[in-house]
């Protein structure tokens, strides 16, 4: 596939999450964020405690990501 590839407006960033515990908690996380208008993509990796979004800049912002994050029932650090 050609996931891989960048598209334009494209931008990645990182949120770090505290209550995280199992395999449960990432797809809920990856969940919610995949939800949000504009987020891509979301990889969340239980062991280093965060997210990384792939995410169209005029639709989404870090802001809203994270909300979406404490929605879920996790903390943003
Ligand atoms: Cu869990």
């Amino acid at each position: 596939m050609l996931g891989w590839l960048k598209e334009a407006g494209m931008a990645t960033t990182t949120l770090k999450i505290q209550g995280m515990t199992c395999n449960h908690c990432v797809m809920r996380v990856a969940k919610a964020l995949k939800a949000l208008p504009g987020v891509q993509d979301a990889k969340v990796d239980l062991a280093k405690a965060e997210a990384v979004m792939t995410y169209d800049e005029a639709k989404a912002t870090k802001e809203t990501m994270a909300a979406a994050v404490v929605d879920a029932g996790y903390k943003v650090v």
